[in-house]
């Protein structure tokens, strides 16, 4: 009896072992370990090396309702524990990613008009929204606007500083300027085009559109990249004059001219030596004497006609 025993607590021990895995070599099949399933084959060869039948049968029957369940509890629980983590990380990332990064994911889902929406446009920061216009009126729609200018009857101050161009200033339904950070991370997703409308105290209306546009980050100044134009406003804003330049404002100088444009021509915007388009400008109703500091389009206008209405806005090219 005293062997049957030791038999029955050795097979116990093996079947527990086996069952956990930490004794399986990887390259041997796991099946071949589920000794408890397989108690005739096991029965015969005990019996065949010399013990007793009473005794293999108890011993197996002490397997039988010993199958491990209670030591394989806690790595199952924890098991469950991370499988549930991990189901509910992909259902986080599902809403993520079904969050809208700019207007053109809105226009995607169903969205329609213009308007003021929020937009989730912070790559690896899926909780940090964005409030933005949108105009999915306007050549297909889908347009984030990042600036707007108006003849409404209190005019916003468009000569800033540096950090406000960098943060924004302004109203999103009237005049304003989105902010150069945003418009870098809003550049950063994909290929983008840009839209000008422009439109004179004269009723008549201009656009210019460019198949590229980008906004390098802080540490380029917000360097311009910008190319493909089309469009009847005339090439203002393109590879003459702006293109791989940075932004400039009133205190901060970082044009290819002597002096400061920003303060010469009363604006903000990524100037060269000085600028063939100034939509920051000084906000005049039309004509105006003075040199090239209003809102100006040369191509279109000229220097010397500062326009009513002016948008600037972009959106994913594919
Ligand atoms: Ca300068």
């Amino acid at each position: 009896m005293g062997v049957c025993v030791y038999l029955g607590a050795v097979m116990v021990v093996a079947l527990g072992a086996t069952t956990l895995g930490s004794n399986i070599p990887a390259s041997e099949p796991a099946g071949k370990h589920n000794l408890h399933c397989d108690c005739p084959t096991v029965s015969s060869l005990l019996q065949a090396v010399g013990f007793a039948p009473a005794c293999v049968s108890s011993s197996l029957a002490l397997c039988s309702t010993h199958n491990g369940e209670d030591q394989l509890t806690l790595p199952l629980q924890e098991m469950r524990e991370s499988m549930q983590e991990v189901r509910q990380a992909i259902k986080e990332l599902k809403t993520w990613r079904a969050r809208p990064r700019h207007c053109k994911d809105l226009l995607a889902s169903g969205d329609s008009g213009r308007g003021v929406r929020q937009v989730y446009p912070y790559p690896g920061r899926p909780y940090d929204a964005a409030t933005v216009f949108c105009d999915h009126i306007v050549d297909g729609g889908g347009w984030t606007v990042f600036q707007r200018r108006t003849n409404a009857t209190t005019r916003e101050d468009f000569y800033r500083t540096w950090v406000e161009y960098q943060l924004g200033f302004g109203n999103l339904e009237g005049e304003f300027w989105l902010g150069l950070d945003l418009l870098h991370t809003l550049t950063s997703w994909s290929l983008q085009e840009l839209r000008v409308d422009l439109a004179d105290f004269d009723g008549q209306q201009r656009f210019a559109k460019y198949g590229v546009f980008s906004v390098g980050p802080a540490s380029t100044n917000y360097r311009l990249s910008i190319g493909r134009y089309s469009g009847d406003a005339g090439d203002s804003l393109g590879i003459e004059r702006h293109n791989n330049m940075m932004f400039s404002t009133h205190e901060a100088d970082h044009d290819t001219y002597p002096e400061n444009c920003a303060i010469s021509f009363r604006g903000a915007w990524w100037y060269a030596a000085c600028h063939h388009s100034n939509l920051n400008g000084y906000q005049y109703e039309g004509h105006h004497d003075t040199f090239a500091d209003g809102i100006n389009w040369y191509h279109w206008r000229g220097y010397n006609y500062s326009l009513m209405n002016t948008t600037l806005m972009i959106r994913p090219a594919f």
